[in-house]
C-alpha cells in the first residue's frame, strides 16, 4: 500500500507514523506530507528518514490511503481533492465527521458501515472514542437511555504549543527556570484545571461537549441515546480519563457487566479494589486499548452503572484508531 500521512510532523501524524510501523501495515511507499512551512522536514520511518512533501505533490503520487492529521480547515481543503483522485482518506479532523455522507467509524463498533465508495472516512474524537468502545458492549446487552459524561483530559489533545505550555509552566515552578514558552491555553494549566475545550457555542456547551453527544449517537447508530457531557482540561501529559454515568434501559448483574467489558474487542478491565488498581492515564501511556475500571451501580437510581474509563488520546483516541480504518479497508479490498 502506498500510504500518506498528511500533517505528518505533528503530535497526532507523528504518532500515526509510529502505529504504522508497530502495527507492520504493509506500507510499500510512504508519503509524508504537511503544510508549506513543514515541507522539507525529515521524519522516520521504521529507521529511515523521508522528506515532508507538499499536497499537490501527495495527491500526484497517488496513495492508496492517506491519513489525514493536520486541522479542520486543512481537511475540509484538501480532504476532497485526494477523494477525487480517487485516493481514500481517513480524516482524523472534525471538519467531516457529521456530514450523512462521511462514515465516522471506530472499527470495533460500525466498521461494517464501510464501503469501496467512501473516499472521505471521518475519525471520532479522541474522548468519543474511548468512552463508546466501552460504551458498545453494554447498549447491545442493556441499550444505554442516557449518558452523562465527565472528562479529565490531557495536554496532548491540544497539541504541541500545549505540551510546552504545561513543559514550561512546570519547569518555572520546580526548577525556577526563566525559560520562556507559549500559552496554548488563556490560563496556565499547571496546578490547575481549565472547564473548558474547544470554543463555546451559543448553547454554552463547548464544541467538545458538543462532540461527544453527537458523535456518540452517530458511531452507535441510536439518535435515541440522551448524552451530556462537561468537558475539562487537566494538567497531564497523555491519556484522557472519563467518568461515565449510563443509565439503561433494563437492569444487569455487575458480574455480567465486567465480563462483557472483559470480552470486548479494545477494552481492558483494571478493576481490583483491594489492591487499587483502577485505570490511570500514566499506565495506558503508549496502549491502544480502552481501559476501564471503578465499575460500579450508581445507587442513587435504578438502572444506572459507573465507570471510569481511561485511555491514550493519541493512540486509540487518533492514530491506532485511524490505523485500525486503514487496516479493515485493507483486508476488506477497499482500498
Ligand atoms: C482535545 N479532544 O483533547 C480534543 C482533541 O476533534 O479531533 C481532538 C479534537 C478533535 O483537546
Amino acid at each position: 500500500m502506498r500510504v500518506a500521512v498528511v500533517g505528518a510532523t505533528g503530535l497526532v501524524g507523528t504518532k500515526m507514523l509510529q502505529v504504522l510501523a508497530e502495527r507492520n501495515f504493509p506500507v510499500s511507499e510512504l508519503i509524508p506530507v504537511a503544510s508549506a512551512k513543514s515541507v522539507g522536514k525529515e521524519v522516520e520511518f521504521k529507521g529511515t528518514k523521508y522528506k515532508v512533501i507538499g499536497m499537490e505533490e501527495a495527491i500526484a503520487a497517488k496513495p492508496n490511503v492517506a491519513l489525514f492529521s493536520a486541522g479542520g480547515s486543512t481537511s475540509t481543503e484538501w480532504a476532497p481533492k485526494f477523494a477525487a483522485a480517487g485516493i481514500t482518506v481517513v480524516d482524523n479532523s472534525s471538519a467531516w465527521r457529521m456530514d450523512p455522507k462521511v462514515p465516522l467509524v471506530v472499527p470495533e463498533i460500525n466498521a461494517d458501515v464501510l464501503t469501496s465508495n467512501d473516499k472521505i472516512i471521518a475519525n471520532p474524537n479522541c474522548s468519543t472514542i474511548q468512552m463508546v468502545v466501552a460504551l458498545a458492549p453494554l447498549h447491545k446487552a442493556y441499550k444505554a437511555q442516557r449518558i452523562v459524561v465527565s472528562t479529565y483530559q490531557s495536554v496532548t489533545g491540544t497539541g504541541v504549543k500545549a505540551v510546552s505550555q504545561l513543559r514550561g509552566e512546570r519547569q518555572k515552578e520546580v526548577a525556577g527556570s526563566e525559560e520562556g514558552y507559549e500559552m496554548a491555553y488563556k490560563y496556565p494549566i499547571d496546578l490547575n484545571v481549565i472547564p473548558q475545550i474547544d470554543v463555546f457555542l451559543d448553547n454554552g456547551y463547548t464544541k467538545e461537549e458538543m462532540k461527544m453527544v453527537n458523535e456518540t449517537k452517530k458511531i452507535m447508530r441510536d439518535d435515541s441515546i440522551r448524552v451530556t457531557a462537561t468537558t475539562v482540561r487537566i494538567p497531564v501529559m497523555g491519556g484522557h480519563s472519563e467518568a461515565v454515568n449510563i443509565e439503561f434501559e433494563k437492569d444487569f448483574d455487575l458480574a455480567e457487566v465486567r465480563h462483557l467489558l472483559e470480552t470486548a474487542p479494545g477494552v481492558v478491565v483494571t478493576d481490583d479494589l483491594p489492591n487499587q488498581h483502577y485505570p490511570m492515564p500514566m499506565d495506558a501511556h503508549e496502549k491502544d486499548e480502552v481501559f476501564v475500571g471503578r465499575i460500579r451501580r450508581d445507587e442513587s437510581q435504578p438502572n444506572t452503572l459507573n465507570l471510569w474509563v481511561v485511555s491514550d488520546n493519541l493512540r486509540k483516541g487518533a492514530a491506532t484508531n485511524a490505523v485500525q480504518v486503514a487496516e479493515y479497508l485493507a483486508a476488506n479490498n477497499l482500498i
